[in-house]
């Protein structure tokens, strides 16, 4: 049977938790869309035989607009992510999360697919003068990548007022779990940390380690996705998709070496380009309309997943 949901990104980290999100919760199979760039087959190694894999590019409009007529609803989660890969290397993430991103509009809109549910980014926010960030505070990207990602928001809403598809943006805050994949320097910082630690080796932090985020768990963030899915009424909007918590990477550092048992002093190194100081969330109106309801505090977070990274060590 045609899967009723198609899942752009779908073998990475974030992605992949969708699928088994998806599957738990009534599916009986999911379409994904992947170009394998940072994702891999074996997340989804454990739901394989309910999951359609289509190793596709979204800069690729042909091929979307093949794939998704059937689909319900599409969940848009493929991106070059990383502010500092945007200003290294700024025309492949360009390329990818506009044009891309762009193609996954135009190709949704084409096949009459329901609801396009978009991966955006807290980075759109840059600094504000207040926390936490509200959805009705004016964006403000400081680097190539925030501002991608903003772009895709605004296209969202495009699409719902001028050619009628329904989309929800969901912000999401720093997210982090099991599957994580911490082998390229642009990794998210916690699963550099969690690498470092399990390899006794001392991480870098840039800056003086005092920035702070709103680290979101993974299996948090798939169930508010899937939710974004299916409430009436809140087409062309933009939510949070945090926890509404705000951690240093000087606490985050003591909490994991305290589960791996270890002293090992950071390196410090010079602030990161494009950076953003600190991020939270106010998490009000993705409680309020979208039912919002994140269950995993950081220390259980941070607990599930260095178990993940022990039982997978390479
Ligand atoms: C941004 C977005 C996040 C998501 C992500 C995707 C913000 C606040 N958040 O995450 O929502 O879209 O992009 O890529 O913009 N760091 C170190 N040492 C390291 C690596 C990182 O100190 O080895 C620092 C880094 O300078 C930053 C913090 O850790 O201050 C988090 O960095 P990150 O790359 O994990 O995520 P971030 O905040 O750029």
């Amino acid at each position: 049977m045609q899967p009723k949901c198609i899942i752009t990104g779908g073998a990475g980290f974030i992605g992949s938790a969708l699928v088994r999100e998806l599957l738990a919760n009534g599916e009986q199979s999911v379409g994904v869309v992947d170009n394998l760039n940072s994702g891999h087959l074996s997340n989804l190694e454990e739901v394989k035989d309910r999951v359609e894999t289509h190793v596709v590019d979204i800069r690729d409009y042909d091929a979307l607009v093949r794939i998704f007529p059937g689909a319900d609803v599409v969940y848009h989660l493929a991106a070059i992510p990383s502010v500092p890969r945007s200003i290294q290397d700024p025309v492949p993430s360009h390329d990818v999360n506009i044009n891309g991103t762009f193609n996954v509009y135009r190709a949704a809109k084409e096949a009459g697919v329901r609801r396009v549910v978009y991966a955006a980014s807290s980075s759109a926010y840059g600094d504000t003068l207040v926390l936490p960030k509200t959805e009705s505070m004016a964006p403000s990207p400081k680097s190539p990548y925030a501002l991608q990602k903003l772009m895709g928001e605004y296209y969202g809403s495009v699409f719902d007022s001028c050619f009628g598809l329904e989309s929800v943006s969901l912000r999401f805050f720093n997210v982090y779990g099991p599957r994580q994949d911490p082998s390229s320097p642009y990794s998210g910082v916690l699963s550099l940390f969690m690498k470092a630690a399990m390899e006794r080796k001392a991480p870098t932090i840039f800056g003086d380690g005092e920035q702070s985020r709103d680290f979101t768990y993974v299996e948090d963030v798939a169930a508010l996705v899937r939710k974004a899915s299916m409430v009436p009424g809140v087409s062309g909007k933009v939510f949070n998709a945090g926890n509404g918590g705000r951690y240093t990477l000087n606490f985050l550092w003591e909490e994991i070496q305290k589960l791996e048992g270890i002293t090992l002093p950071a390196n410090y190194g010079p602030p990161r380009g494009g950076d953003v100081r600190d991020s939270q969330a106010d998490t009000t109106a993705a409680k309020r309309e979208l039912g919002h309801d994140p269950q995993f505090t950081i220390e259980e977070g941070l607990r599930r997943t260095m178990d993940w990274y022990r039982a997978h060590k390479a």
